[in-house]
């Protein structure tokens, strides 16, 4: 049996094209049934659903085979423990500094609200900048409008959440897309099943 573990939002939506053409099609909907572990058309396929931000702790420790998850998300794991053999290229979006529209180009030592905590640490040490970065879980937008932060770190795929808030994109730090990444135990013990559902989204991805 493999094990997929994958989030329920975009990430699904955009990865259930892909998984259709490995003859991988969930029995039910997780959109509307609670289960967390769904059966699929193939007898040797299973998904788990769960938080994007789980999905590499999930592989690390074995409990899924094999996971789909955002770039942001790897990078602020840390992706050593895991394979990441793959770029599917869906739920693209940009990892982007964002700032009131109206306020000044970015100097001096700096307050940045993300949940982005790493990336973005590693981000401004890089162009040198100082930032206290302040951890936030959700809503990164608002932090710039109530004086919490002179910035955020967030993705942006639109822009409109953005522009709704008054802000505006600034710097781009890095494009995002989802990887597929694989358990290092896994990748040994059931390699040919591993190799061959590779082989199949490479196939598919070849062909877009
Ligand atoms: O529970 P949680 O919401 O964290 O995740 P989920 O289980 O719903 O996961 P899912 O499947 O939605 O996947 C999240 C992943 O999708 C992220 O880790 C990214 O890799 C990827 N992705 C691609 C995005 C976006 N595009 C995106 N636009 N994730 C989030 N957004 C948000 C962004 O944070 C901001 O709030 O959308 C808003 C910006 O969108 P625009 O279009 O207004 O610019
Ligand atoms: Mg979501």
């Amino acid at each position: 049996m493999l094990t997929i573990a994958v989030s329920k939002g975009r990430i699904y939506e955009e990865a259930l094209p892909l998984l259709a053409e490995a003859g991988i099609t969930p029995v039910d909907d997780p959109k509307t049934c609670r289960k967390l572990i769904l059966q699929t058309t193939r007898d040797d396929v299973q998904l788990v659903i769960i938080r994007a931000t789980d999905v590499p702790t999930f592989v690390e420790y074995g409990a899924a085979d094999l996971g789909i998850a955002g770039k942001d998300v790897l990078l602020e794991h840390g992706a050593e423990s895991l394979y990441e053999p793959l770029d599917l290229n869906i739920a693209c979006c940009r990892l982007m500094t964002a700032a009131h529209k109206d306020a000044p180009e970015i100097s001096g030592r700096i307050r940045v609200a993300t949940k982005y905590v790493k990336t973005a640490q590693r981000y401004f040490a890089s162009k040198g900048i100082q930032a206290e970065i302040i951890k936030l879980y959700g809503s990164m937008e608002l932090a710039p409008l109530v004086g919490l932060a002179d910035c955020i770190v967030d993705l942006v795929d639109t822009g409109n959440t953005l522009k709704a808030n008054g802000l505006e994109p600034r710097d781009l730090i890095m494009n995002i897309s989802s990887r597929l990444v694989v358990n290092k135990a896994a990748m040994k013990m059931k390699h040919e099943a591993i190799a061959s559902l590779l082989a199949q989204f490479e196939q598919t991805l070849a062909q877009r």
